[in-house]
């Protein structure tokens, strides 16, 4: 089923493989011949055993290897719902199918050579993405844009080490083939390249969770009410007391198209009450992971010694002084002035966040490729240290033949990155997140 349950106009399903069509003739007594490919054709589908009239629904056929999967495929179009897909499914079952796993369809795609790794996960980016700017970034992914660079490094470096290879076996040649200059050029080249795509991999991992931005300071400070500002909507309790809001509340947001994730915290301060002191630990264990802090502060009184200790203990790049109420002050004092009520000081502090948390990145996505996961991040590493440990043992004048193999390891992180040599758990790893039927 390539469609959600539930109900709606149409729903897909899919069938890929060899028996792809035999099945379908199955379902459709009235079709007698295979029907012309990639045309949808109204047809009737029945039970194959009982005979019994299921739907009538739109089927295309696609033959192998231009299909998504590289294989035979069929599509049938039912109407939506919850009966008739579930109905058509248990007729196609019937006739000798089995359930897809989850991220079969793909998986087959990528063992039948249709799109690398890279795209594949690309494709999971794209469903499951509900940021812009991930979106942006998984269409260029599916395009190859990270794919492209990849292997523009790996023939960089396969080239190089078949220069030095080349060197190895006809030694007696009186001029050396290949100039030094020539292999620490291309070799630092590849450091450089790869340090730039990992530079992007702490916000482009950011981009799938959304960063975690944390409201804290003393109670009444406005958090709740900045909170909801920021989202525009009322969803944290306000109130006049100090000590309204007790457990964490965390909602997205979004950032022109940059993910977030808000939390509202309960204030902080020393209490006997049972209940606020533990919302004040959750708060305390939200801000060890938050990416970026937003401490709240009325505007227009001094800054007291425990909030002064709170922004001293905390790196400075990765948290924000803003001054609430500030509708109420003339002089606000350090920090961002904002008024939750007039909705001032907001853009400000938006784009604040933004830099903040995606600055290396913005505008980035749909031009330059971005390294979205840790497992890319992992193999750019590991090919990496190969490069470095190359260029230490032959500047360091080992032999080339111990030298060369660092190229190849570097050559083989980047093939695993692409999904040319995968291992089966790296598979099972990457298209088990997928939803069944895709
Ligand atoms: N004038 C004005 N009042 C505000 C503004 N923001 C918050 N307030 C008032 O300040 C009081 C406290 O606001 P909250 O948002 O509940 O403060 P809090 O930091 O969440 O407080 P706790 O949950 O108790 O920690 C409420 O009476 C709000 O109406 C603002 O921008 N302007
Ligand atoms: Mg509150």
């Amino acid at each position: 089923m390539a469609t959600p349950p539930g109900r709606g106009a149409v729903a897909l399903v899919r069938v890929s493989g060899p028996d792809a069509l035999p099945l379908l003739l199955r379902i459709c007594p009235t079709l007698h011949a295979p029907p012309p490919p990639r045309r949808q054709r109204l047809l009737a589908i029945h039970h194959p055993e009982t005979g019994e009239l299921l739907d009538r629904a739109l089927v295309s056929f696609f033959p192998g290897p231009g299909s998504y999967t590289g294989e035979d495929t069929v599509e049938v179009s039912t109407h939506g719902g919850v009966l008739a897909p579930q109905l058509v499914l248990d007729a196609l079952l019937a006739a000798g199918a089995r359930p897809a796993e989850p991220g079969e369809f793909t998986r087959r795609a990528y063992l039948n050579g249709k799109l690398d790794l890279l795209q594949a996960e690309a494709v999971l980016d794209l469903i499951d993405g509900r940021s812009r700017a991930l979106h942006r970034a998984a269409v260029h992914q599916m395009e190859r844009g990270l794919s492209g660079r990849i292997e523009l490094l790996r023939s960089t470096i396969v080239d190089t080490e078949a220069l030095l290879v080349y060197g190895i076996d006809f030694p007696e040649e009186d001029e050396p083939p290949v100039p030094p200059e020539r292999i620490r050029r291309a070799t630092e080249g590849v450091l450089a390249r790869i340090d730039a795509l990992l530079a992007t991999a702490p916000e482009g991992e950011l981009l799938r969770e959304g960063a975690l931005v944390v409201l804290a300071g003393r109670p009444n400070a406005g958090k709740s009410s900045l909170f909801n500002a920021l989202l525009g909507t009322e969803r944290a309790i306000v109130t006049e007391v100090p000590g309204t809001t007790r457990d964490a509340l965390e909602a997205s947001l979004s950032i022109e198209g940059y993910p977030f994730r808000l939390v509202d915290t309960a204030g902080l301060r020393e209490t006997a009450d049972r209940v606020e002191g533990i919302g004040i630990e959750v708060a305390r264990r939200y801000l060890d992971a938050a990416e970026l802090v937003v401490f709240c502060a009325e505007a227009g009184r001094p800054l007291g010694d425990d909030e002064r200790e709170f922004l001293q203990t905390r790196p400075a790049e990765r948290t924000v002084l803003v001054r609430t109420l500030a509708d109420q002050a003339r002089a606000p004092g350090e920090g961002i002035p904002v008024s939750a009520l007039w909705g001032t000081g907001l853009p400000e502090l938006r784009s604040v966040l933004l830099r903040a948390a995606f600055g290396g990145i913005i505008g980035e996505p749909g031009e330059a490729p971005l390294v979205t996961r840790e497992r890319h991040a992992r193999a750019l590493r590991a090919a990496r240290s190969e490069v470095a440990a190359f260029l230490e043992s032959w500047q360091g004048g080992l032999p080339m033949e111990f030298a060369a193999t660092h190229l190849r390891g570097a050559a083989s992180a980047l093939e695993e990155l692409l999904g040319a040599i995968t291992p089966d758990d790296v598979l099972g790893q990457v298209f088990g997140q997928f939803c069944v039927g895709k």
